[in-house]
């Protein structure tokens, strides 16, 4: 069916207008306001309007309330080699399937290091309560996984008491069950920091809004070959293919300062870069 000229539509939104209004004078209950500006809309316009489901709703007030009315945030991007980790995935990915039967992604060598910077900068795993600040003693590791209807952000709490084995496991069994419509409530309460990974999506680097009532969020970027300048002992430069990540961070200045941001993530950057997690 061909689409209704635009004088045509527009004159029979101005008629349902009309009717919408005797309607409200009249003693029916009246109907929803969007619920006419929605059918007006679908009249004047090509459109398809439809309502928010529940969780699009959650999230959508989740991220006016935070970055509009609660946390100030800066932002701080850091460029981290990632060809250290890709070693030790490669070299330990088999016996660690075969000893803790899950997958090793990069992700529970994120929060490993993300966990070394929590504990170096405590500030970083807190939350603002009044004129108070709240140091969280557990590290409990919100991870945003992304659905085909929204996005959720299970926990893996207690993160700090796991080994790269426990952190692989909680984090793929919090991710399939998420996917498969299967976490309780409490799994995805009571998050001190999150990290995100829009990076399997190829995002470069990513500014994430902070999730309520933490004062930080990680984005991790995609992990990918790029030509960058090294420095051997002797001072001498040379251009080398390495596996670079770009990270940013996203925090709440009324309690985090630009340099405690930087700090923390040298932290987790000197630990991807260099760290053992208990493997080697
Ligand atoms: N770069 C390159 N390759 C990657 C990366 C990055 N950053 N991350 C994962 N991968 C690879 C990973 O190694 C797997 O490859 P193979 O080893 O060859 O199998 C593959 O991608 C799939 O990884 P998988 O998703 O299975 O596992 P992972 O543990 O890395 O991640 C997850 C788990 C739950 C975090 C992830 O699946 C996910 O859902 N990520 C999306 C998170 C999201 O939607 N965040 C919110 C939206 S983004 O907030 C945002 C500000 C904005 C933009």
């Amino acid at each position: 069916l061909a689409a209704p000229r635009a004088d045509v539509r527009h004159q029979a939104a101005t008629a349902l207008r009309m009717t919408f209004i005797a309607i409200g004078a009249s003693s029916s209950p009246p109907m929803q306001s969007s619920a006419v500006s929605g059918l007006l809309t679908q009249l004047a316009e090509r459109v398809k309007v439809e309502p928010m489901s529940r969780m699009r709703k959650i999230i959508a007030d989740n991220m006016v309330a935070s970055k509009l009315h609660t946390s100030p945030h800066v932002y701080t991007i850091f460029e981290i080699d990632m060809t250290h980790i890709a070693g030790l995935r490669q070299r330990h990915r088999q016996a660690f399937e075969e000893t803790y039967g899950t997958k090793l992604s990069f992700m529970p060598f994120i929060m490993k290091a993300v966990i070394k910077g929590l504990q170096a900068f405590p500030v970083v795993n807190s939350s603002v309560d009044g004129d108070n600040i709240v140091y969280k003693q557990d590290i409990n590791l919100g991870i945003a996984v992304a659905l085909d209807w929204g996005l959720i952000v299970p926990v893996v709490k207690n993160a700090d008491g796991l080994n790269l084995g426990g952190l692989a496991r909680a984090l793929n069994d919090l991710a399939s069950r998420a996917r498969s419509r299967k976490l309780g409530l409490d799994e995805i309460q009571g998050g001190t920091f999150t990290i995100t990974n829009p990076g399997v999506f190829g995002d470069i680097f990513a500014l994430p809004i902070i999730n309520q009532p933490q004062v930080a969020i990680q984005a991790v970027g995609t992990i990918a070959k790029r030509p960058v300048v090294v420095t051997d002992a002797l001072g001498n430069d040379a251009i080398a293919i390495r596996q670079i990540m770009y990270s940013g961070l996203s925090f709440d200045h009324r309690v985090v300062d630009g340099a405690v941001g930087d700090q923390f993530m040298s932290v987790v950057k000197k630990e991807l870069e260099t760290g053992t997690f208990g493997l080697e």
